[in-house]
């Protein structure tokens, strides 16, 4: 009633909204800036949910994949204000992250591959840590599609302190995904490869190529993924796709879907290989009308690790199928074919699939699921002898959306989900426990994932959903044939209509899915303490140590120099530069680059950063401060001689 009320008093309200602003500000005004723009009173509403002016912050933080620049995007809600790239697969030179600088070059090494240096990644899923089924605001997880990777980031300091390469997998897409607690990060195989690096002809696909699910432990107080500690469960040679862990009364379940469980391996096109008059792979790979969703019993694989039913692969513990198929670990259900993502509810009971080919979403029941297991009513078994359960026993239901469903996020209010819909460019906002479709809102363009608030936890917030939108076409001022993302930004308010508020262009590698928190839940550091670096240089202690041919400065800096400003050294010598930011005032950083050795340091006050490089040619080398500091920041240099 009051909803109705409200809704039939809308104009009234954005009238008086309008007319009370223009009593208080200036009447002209603001109708003349509607009028020169052409902005009606819905725009004018829009904008004022979410401007937001200087010194005011925001409610929410989005951390977005960065897509290819092997980045993460963090953005606020509501003003769609772009905060940072966080630096993680990729050199970022502002950051200082991967130009020169010790530590961070040591944790872009982590990233080697049999030996090979990596320098980019195709970020896509990132997570928050959860303490029971909430984020908790302490580190971010994120993977890497293109090298089978994750990242840890501390959001103390929002920066990359780890990245691990998996042992078995040759290709992920599943992850990051971590249970209510943070125990683990899910990281799940895409395309399946032999678990070894070696040669294996695509004839023994079926026996030999293999998908896996990695249980990464996550060690809370270390800040680290302990890869001692994890293990793997190895699957079907499936494309297994998303993957998401059960909370409430689903926890110590994970699951995660598949597609070409047609087990296609194509060969289309003139190649050199004896497959070159088959199908292409989308075809081949889409020919059932269903592929399977998996269900893993994370505690017996846990305990079956701690007993070590495991076998070593490249140093890595794997627990085979058959291990898990005789401990009642494993489990396979049919599902619309070629799903992107299973989704459970904040309940943990519901879980929705969408097959991208299917109009319907699919929601299944945990608690079905388990009777079924429980009672042994098995459908039968795949190739690999994982039991099938029924899927019409496993649903609650099915809803019809529209055209292309993909990704589903739930809303604060029991029982409301919002689904993207790829082919159709809109949402769909439903009801998943009574099975309906509420309305839909047209985007701007073929939206992938959405991300409402909290939306991954056990208490959604609602209010705000972002749908990220693959295409952008019109929406913004032409910057050539690359066009950036649109995120699009809509109020999600219960007892209205869902409208969309904000467009912002993400101009940096394409997003793929993201999450957002309630910005109050971040705890990071305004300035780092000298104490925490072991090189630190006290004020008064700058000096140069010689032996041999080995160089040691140690350097500190606060506005506007250097100390020490002139270093001599031979060729050939061996230099060491520890570069310490005695700066006490917050965001007073200084940076640090000499002339053609491609290193660029931001040091942040109380910050310690170590550069060793050797002194490889005879000349003269200006070093200079690359953040402008103070009146005197073009002052701040100092020169690196390097004589014969
Ligand atoms: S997404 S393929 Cu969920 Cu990784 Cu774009
Ligand atoms: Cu220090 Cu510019």
């Amino acid at each position: 009633m009051v909803n109705k009320l409200k809704k039939a008093f809308q104009p009234v309200l954005i009238g008086m909204l309008v007319l009370g602003l223009c009593a208080t500000v200036n009447a002209q005004s603001l109708e003349q800036v509607m009028k020169e723009r052409g902005l009606s009173q819905a725009d004018i509403l829009a904008a004022a949910k979410t401007y937001t002016p200087s010194g005011k912050l925001d409610e929410y933080v989005v951390f977005s994949s960065g897509g290819q620049s092997g980045h993460v995007i963090v953005y606020g809600v509501p003003s769609m204000r772009i905060l940072k790239y966080i630096a993680v697969f990729t050199p970022e030179p502002w950051q200082g992250y991967g130009y020169g600088d010790v530590a961070s070059m040591a944790i872009l090494d982590q990233g080697r591959i049999r030996g090979r240096k990596i320098t980019w990644g195709d970020t896509h899923h990132p997570a928050i840590s959860e303490t029971n089924g909430e984020y908790d605001g302490q580190y971010l997880f994120i993977n890497d599609k293109a090298n089978p990777r994750v990242a840890v980031i501390d959001l103390k300091t929002f920066s990359t302190v780890q990245i691990v390469p998996n042992p078995i997998m040759k290709s992920q897409h599943g992850s990051t995904f971590v249970t209510p607690n943070t125990e683990y990060v899910l990281e799940t195989s895409l395309y399946p490869a032999p678990f070894s690096n070696d040669y294996v002809p695509l004839e023994e696909f079926n026996e030999k190529y293999r998908g896996a699910m990695t249980m990464w432990k996550f060690n809370r107080k270390r800040g680290k993924i302990i890869a001692e500690d994890s293990f793997s469960v190895e699957l079907p040679p499936y494309c297994q796709d998303l993957t998401d862990a059960g909370k409430k009364v689903s926890a110590g379940w994970v699951f995660t879907n598949s597609f070409n469980t047609e087990r296609y391996i194509g060969g289309f096109g003139k190649g050199n290989t004896k497959f070159r008059d088959r199908l292409p792979h989308e075809a081949g790979m889409s020919a059932k009308d269903t592929d399977y969703l998996h269900m893993i019993n994370l505690e017996t694989a846990k305990k079956l690790f701690k007993e070590g039913k495991d076998t070593k692969i490249n140093g890595h513990a794997v627990i085979s199928m058959e291990t898990m198929i005789a401990n009642n670990a494993l489990f396979l259900i049919p599902e619309p074919k070629s799903p992107h993502g299973v989704m459970i509810d904040p309940s943990g009971q519901y879980l929705t699939v969408s097959g991208k080919l299917d109009t319907h979403v699919s929601v299944y029941d945990f608690k079905k699921m388990m009777k079924l297991i429980e009672s042994k009513q098995y459908d039968g078994r795949d190739p690999y002898n994982i039991p099938i359960l029924s899927m019409q026993e496993s649903l609650h239901g099915q809803v019809e959306l529209g055209l292309g469903p993909l990704h589903t996020q739930y809303d604060k209010e029991k029982g409301i989900a919002y689904t993207s819909l790829f082919v159709d460019s809109a949402v769909a906002r439903w009801d998943f426990l009574k099975l309906k479709l509420i309305e839909k809102v047209p985007i701007h363009y073929n939206v992938g994932h959405l991300v409402s608030a909290e939306g991954d936890t056990v208490s959604p917030d609602g209010k705000y959903l972002i749908a990220l939108n693959k295409l952008a076409i019109d929406r913004f001022v032409q910057v050539g044939p690359l066009h950036p993302q649109n995120h699009q930004l809509i109020d999600i308010s219960p007892g209205q209509p869902m409208q969309v508020l904000y467009d912002m262009p993400i101009p940096l590698g394409e997003p793929h899915y993201a999450v957002m928190m309630k910005a109050d839940k971040l705890k990071t550091i305004k300035r780092f303490k000298q104490k925490w670096f072991k090189h630190r240089v006290k004020p008064g202690k700058e000096r140069v140590v010689r032996k041999g041919n080995q160089v040691t400065v140690y350097s500190s800096i606060i506005r506007s120099h250097y100390s020490p400003e002139i270093i001599e050294v031979k060729v050939g010598d061996e230099v060491t530069w520890h570069l310490t930011n005695l700066e006490r005032a917050q965001d007073e950083t200084h940076g640090f680059t000499v002339d053609t050795y491609n290193i660029n340091a931001s040091l942040e006050p109380g910050e310690t950063n170590t550069f060793k490089f050797i002194a490889d040619k005879e000349g003269v080398f200006p070093f200079y401060c690359t953040e402008f500091c103070a009146a005197l920041h073009l002052e701040m240099m100092g020169y690196f001689l390097v004589k014969p």
